[in-house]
């Protein structure tokens, strides 16, 4: 397998990256890249070693990115607006040897040994980066179950290189295209994805710092070909579309509209057929697996088909035993899967990864799903502690453990409620600690800034007590139940 960034310097002066009104060549990326190698080589970091990053949407970020990549130094992102509580997990479990930011003020006071990334682009020379092994490394991804705090996910230069590779082919995805997204740097689909996905294709991205539906037009107009986005920003897409007709032209110039990361909605599907001209394209896969079905730019594409899965690797539903299920079109089972795009373990979880995982090698996702002769549809998930909200991954544990550290909760519970815009909304149910009943928007605000905003939730209740079964368990339909029956009020 050729390394995971091929030689970026040979593509000379044809644009990789855009960002922020500046276009930035191949070739200046791979200098800065290497600068960037060089100078952690020099100060002792070697290949396997961990280097948290800040992943704001600059090019100092895209530089270290690359360049920990180039000498296998193993990228930790780190979610720009991550709270204290969830940031001292993930620097305690990945011991980063160095903390990186392209702009290390905006973190000094989370991270005082914050370094800046220096934009240096002229290598040192000095002995080439010897290349890293496909097996080593590329990021460690931090990521939600169902219990207990997010888990550093293990990815591999062979596990990405893969998945990039096999995409492009579904997509007809080359050097000729122009990527537009506005996802964060810290996930697999803006990181991998998007960013990298798009180095290793050759062809050139426009990235945008946040997501606004008339800048993503605006960029498509601008020479974009394909979008990659979450539902959520496909909803939004739209509802501006469909108020200004100019911007829905200018989306629909897209060559292909690629939908992944959460359920997208019949509904939604039906409206961006209608607006933009074209069916959305859907993927599927997880963080540990690495995007495993696409549909083909030149293949079937229906509402809640995510494609069939990508040549090379074994996916198979299995019954609630792990027993594999006879294929045939009224078949549900857990989608679980085998092959070069599974992730190399949870990182000081052998737990974790032993339970998710079997002896053969096949990952279990807990998604349920049904197989046609079109690929795979999913059809829901196994667990219901597990939300996603605007495309993110949330535990509905991580969230109770918040509330429950608030002085004033003395339970809490929390569930997933549709949402039309965030697909699933976090909402809480809380009992107050002496009949203090806590605010709503203090509560909010607290989760917030112990984990990440999007882990906030978005509707509070303050209730008498949780309603429990007789081995003490919180009865979630009941709670889904009051929270379905109070927005609908
Ligand atoms: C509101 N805000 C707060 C608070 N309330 N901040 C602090 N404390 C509060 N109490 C602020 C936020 O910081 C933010 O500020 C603004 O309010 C809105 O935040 P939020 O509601 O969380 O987000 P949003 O603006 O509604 O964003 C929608 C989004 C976003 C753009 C669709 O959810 C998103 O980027 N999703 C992508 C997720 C993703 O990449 N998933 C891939 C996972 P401000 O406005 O200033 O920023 S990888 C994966 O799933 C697999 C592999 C796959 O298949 O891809
Ligand atoms: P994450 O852990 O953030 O990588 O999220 C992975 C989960 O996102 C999967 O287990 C699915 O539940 C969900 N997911 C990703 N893509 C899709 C899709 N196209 N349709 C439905 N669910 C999806």
């Amino acid at each position: 397998m050729d390394p995971f960034l091929p030689s970026l310097g040979a593509r000379a002066s044809r644009t990789a990256i855009r960002l922020g009104g500046a276009n930035v060549s191949y070739r200046d990326l791979d200098r800065l890249g290497r600068a960037h190698a060089e100078r952690m080589r020099s100060e002792g970091v070697r290949a396997g070693d961990r280097i948290a990053v800040w992943a704001t949407a600059e090019l100092g970020t895209i530089a270290a990115i690359v360049g920990n990549a180039l000498l296998g130094a193993p990228s930790v992102p780190l979610n720009p607006a991550l709270g204290a509580g969830e940031l001292a997990h993930v620097l305690r479990d990945s011991a980063p040897r160095a903390v990186l930011a392209a702009s290390p003020d905006a973190f000094r006071d989370r991270t005082p040994d914050v370094r800046g990334v220096a934009l240096d682009d002229q290598p040192r020379g000095g002995a080439a980066l010897a290349e890293p092994h496909p097996d080593d490394a590329l990021f460690v991804l931090y990521t939600s179950g169902t219990t207990g705090p997010p888990k550093g996910a293990i990815i591999t230069h062979r596990n990405a290189a893969f998945d990039v590779d096999a995409l492009a082919e579904a997509w007809g995805w080359t050097e000729e295209d122009v990527l537009v997204h506005a996802l964060p740097l810290f996930h697999v689909h803006g990181l991998i994805l998007g960013l990298l996905g798009t180095l290793r294709v050759g062809a050139a991205l426009t990235l945008l710092p946040r997501f606004a539906p008339d800048a993503v037009c605006a960029a498509m107009e601008n020479g974009g070909t394909m979008l990659f986005a979450v539902p959520t920003m496909y909803h939004r897409l739209v509802e501006h579309g469909e108020a200004s007709p100019e911007d829905a032209r200018r989306l629909a110039r897209a060559r292909l509209l690629v939908s992944g990361s959460a359920a997208l909605p019949v509904r939604e599907h039906d409206r961006i057929t209608r607006l933009f001209g074209q069916r959305p394209a859907e993927r599927y896969g997880l963080t540990e697996t690495l995007i495993i079905c696409a549909a083909r730019h030149d293949g079937p594409r229906a509402p809640g088909l995510v494609g069939p899965p990508l040549p090379g690797l074994d996916l198979r539903l299995v019954d609630d035993e792990r027993r594999p299920l006879a294929a045939g079109e009224d078949v549900l089972g857990e989608v679980a899967v085998k092959g070069p795009t599974v992730f190399a373990g949870y990182l000081n979880r052998p737990d974790a990864t032993r339970a998710a995982m079997d002896d053969e090698g096949f990952f279990y996702t807990g998604d349920i799903a049904a197989m046609t002769a079109d690929g795979v549809r999913i059809v829901g998930r196994r667990a219901t502690d597990l939300i996603k909200t605007g495309g993110y991954k949330v535990g509905a544990g991580e969230v109770e453990a918040a509330l429950l550290e608030h002085p004033s909760v003395r339970d809490a519970a929390v569930i997933g409620a549709p949402d039309e815009d965030l697909g699933e909304r976090i909402v809480a149910f809380v009992v107050a600690r002496d009949g203090a009943a806590p605010e709503p928007r203090e509560l909010t605000e607290h989760v917030a800034h112990l984990l990440a905003p999007h882990k906030r939730p978005r509707t509070v209740h303050v209730v008498a007590d949780l309603p429990r079964n007789a081995m003490g368990k919180v009865l979630k339909k009941e709670l889904a139940a009051i929270a379905s029956a109070a927005a609908t009020r």
